[in-house]
Parts: C-alpha cells; structure tokens; sequence
C-alpha cells in the first residue's frame, strides 16, 4: 500500500518539478507514495468559478470561501486521511510531526493563497500547521516542505537508513561537522582525529562537535525535549 498525499492547490502545475525530480519523484515511480492533486476551483459554482471573496468588516484582500474547498475535501479525499491545514497562523511543524505523519497511511494537505481563509475552514481539519516563522504567499512551498520531510521517513525512500538515525534533530541536536577528499582544500585540513582511525575519539569527536554547534545556533533545541 502506497502512503498517499493528498493535496488541494490552487495551482497545481506548482507540484510538476517536485512530482519528476528529486526524492519525492523517485517516491512516486516505485509507488512508495502516491500524490493526488485537487484544484478546488472546480468545485466553485459561480459563472467565474469564484474561490476568494471580500472580508466581512472591511480590510485589504481577499479571503478564501469555505464552500467550494469543504466540498472538494468532502468528495476527493478519504474520510481517514489526516486533514492539514498549512497557514502562517498554524502550530510550528517540526521533525516529530513529520515521524507521526509518516505512521499514518497518508496526510492531506490543503495549501492558502491570498490573506487567509474563512475561518470557518478550520472546522473542518484536523490541524493547522506552519514551517517557520516567516509569510510565504501560499502553501504550496510549505506542503512541498512537508511532503518531503515525511517521504523520507517511509521505508525504502532512503537507501540508507542509518543516515535517517544519525542526523540533525533524530536526537534533538544538529549534526556534526562532515569531510571528504581532499584532505587539505585551499589550506583548509581535514580534523586529524578523523584520519585517526580511532573510532571511539572519533565519536566522541562528533558528539563534542554536535553539542557545541547546537550551543552556538540552536540553543533554544537543548531547552527542549528530545524529539524521538
Ligand atoms: Cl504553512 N503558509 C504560508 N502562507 N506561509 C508560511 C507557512 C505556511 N509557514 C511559514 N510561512
């Protein structure tokens, strides 16, 4: 059984580089993941297939309507699919999220465009979620995000699994410092203990390395509880 998104867009064509390249494209070729894209315009009912209206109460911009999206969810996603709602406004989605998105047999993600939606939208999903503190003019980059970081936590996207256990966040802090050839680029040398041999200075190496870099650019991670 394929893990399936789901994704309602009004711009569909957005998702056509992610669906042939990358991750996620090869995902989608040996049916690991399926991706079924709605463009809920179709389900608008006026002579201008209107998605958006004015705000009630006056203000810039548009918002979007709630009924032509309930209806698209109603008819072309299933009942059990994980409904998610991507807006600025949401709960911050982290790698934890992601670990508990990938056990379910698939998500829906709904992606905003324009000021906001009715708020009467949220009545019917089961979350809402944003990727940062930071306004991107609509969902779409934000599911892509998403989709991604669940993808690769499904069995056989990534080759080696190891490398999922291994890196930033699995254990709550960032990763430590990596080398290749050559072993002195421009004057820049590779740390000697990794020449060492010595595998034991070599972990112990990395974990001072990870703790430190943490302490530097994340320090808010070391307050927080390991995300497992
Ligand atoms: Cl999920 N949507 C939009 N429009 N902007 C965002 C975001 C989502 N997450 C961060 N910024």
């Amino acid at each position: 059984m394929s893990y399936r998104f789901d994704v309602l867009t009004l711009f569909p064509a957005l998702f056509d580089g992610l669906r042939q390249e990358s991750l996620i494209g090869k995902a989608l070729e040996t049916q690991i993941i399926s991706l079924a894209l709605h463009n809920w315009r179709a389900f608008a009912t006026d002579r201008h297939s209107t998605v958006d209206d004015a705000p009630f109460g006056g203000g810039a911009g548009l918002v979007l309507k709630p009924d032509p999206l309930v209806k698209c969810l109603r008819a072309e996603v299933p009942a059990d699919s994980r409904k998610i709602l991507l807006s600025p406004s949401g709960r911050r989605f982290d790698q934890k999220l992601a670990q508990q998105w990938s056990q379910l047999s698939g998500i829906t993600l709904i992606c905003g465009r324009y000021e906001g939606f009715d708020q009467r939208i949220e009545a019917h999903v089961d979350e809402v979620v944003s990727i940062g503190d930071f306004v991107l003019n609509g969902g779409e980059v934000a599911a892509m995000a998403v989709m991604e970081a669940v993808a690769r936590l499904l069995p056989g996207v990534i080759g080696n699994a190891e490398s999922l256990t291994e890196e930033s966040f699995a254990d709550g802090l960032l990763e430590y410092p990596q080398f290749t050839r050559p072993r002195d680029f421009e004057g820049q040398t590779v740390p000697d203990v990794l020449l060492s041999g010595n595998h034991a200075a070599i972990a112990q190496w990395r974990l001072e390395q990870r703790m430190a870099r943490t302490r530097a650019v994340r320090p808010d991670l070391l307050r927080e509880p390991v995300t497992k």
